[in-house]
């Protein structure tokens, strides 16, 4: 069966979107959360799938070790507003899952969520990424992933994703508004991929705290081992490797895992213009990333 054509982008209440994620968009606002829902809120490629991972081991890790082996994370943390010919949507996933708590994963602007989720007061944990990192990562992703808008080539994807022309819309208002919700909501706990990266213990133990876990000591262990990128790679269970719609011989969906290969990809030029255009954009001092570590 041939693949459908890439989707086109369009203007969605402000934001650049395609079918596949508002095509189910009334189900999606009238989704009904429960108060021990944990949503993993992020723009696309900050680390989601890496943090849905530690969630899921947190929680299931030990009283279901079978789910280790037979469900990909993408069945285990479904992918809220996603609605795809021939699939499941990801609302109906999410209403088909057996677990508590339930383990959410959604791209939505903070003004796009449903509004379910403040209503029941669900914990929610933001992932964010440096934009250079995010950008590249976001590049090669489009490359691969037939149900992503044509990336065009790398000097055209550099501008769009300035000007938020981007599936999700734009990466500066993204993670500066979930930064601004932070501060009235208490139960959002936003962590940075740079310091996943410097120091994996560490956010688990920040992200425990958050979650009122206590997972013993062995048990971090264990779990912090199984998450570092060349595991998760080699998991099938993590790695995407199921999903037709991505072709890993353009790329892997576990590509490379690091802090800073944009210097791999930008342009000395490049990393000048988009510096000057971050500094108008991101004008908050108390939201800053690292762009290495
Ligand atoms: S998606 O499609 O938005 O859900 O993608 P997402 O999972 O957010 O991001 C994918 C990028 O995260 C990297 N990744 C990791 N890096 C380090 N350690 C671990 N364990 C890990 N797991 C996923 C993944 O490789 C993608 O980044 P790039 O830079 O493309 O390698």
């Amino acid at each position: 069966m041939d693949s459908p054509p890439r989707p086109q982008l369009f203007d969605f209440h402000g934001v650049s979107m395609t079918h596949y994620f508002t095509d189910n968009w009334e189900n999606i606002q009238n989704f009904q959360a429960r108060p021990d829902d944990i949503l993993v809120a992020t723009y696309p490629k900050a680390g989601t799938t890496w943090v849905s991972y530690i969630l899921d081991l947190l929680y299931f890790g030990q009283t279901s070790p079978e789910r280790q082996t037979s469900i990909p994370i993408y069945k285990r943390v479904p992918f809220l507003e996603i609605a795809i010919p021939y699939a499941a949507s990801g609302k109906d996933l999410v209403d088909e899952l057996p677990t508590s708590p339930r383990l959410i994963k959604t791209h939505l602007p903070v003004q796009l969520l449903p509004k379910s989720f403040w209503e029941k007061n669900c914990r929610v944990v933001y992932v964010a990424r440096n934009a250079k990192d995010d950008m590249v990562s976001y590049f090669h992703f489009d490359r691969m992933n037939m149900i992503q808008p044509e990336p065009g080539d790398w000097s055209n994807f550099f501008r769009r994703f300035m000007e938020g022309k981007m599936v999700f819309g734009s990466w500066y208002n993204h993670v500066s508004s979930w930064w601004t919700k932070k501060q009235t909501y208490s139960k959002l706990h936003y962590m940075f991929y740079e310091d996943l990266i410097e120091d994996t213990g560490r956010e688990i133990d920040k992200l425990c705290c958050f979650l009122g876990l206590s997972p013993s000591a062995e048990e971090k262990k264990v779990i912090t081992g199984g998450v570092q990128f060349d595991n998760m790679k080699n998991n099938g269970m993590a790695n995407y490797s199921s999903i037709p719609m991505m072709d890993f011989k353009i790329s892997s969906f576990m590509r490379k895992g690091k802090v800073g290969d944009w210097k791999n990809h930008f342009t000395v030029a490049q990393s000048e213009e988009f510096d000057e255009d971050y500094k108008r954009k991101m004008t908050d001092p108390t939201l800053q990333f690292r762009t290495e570590v």
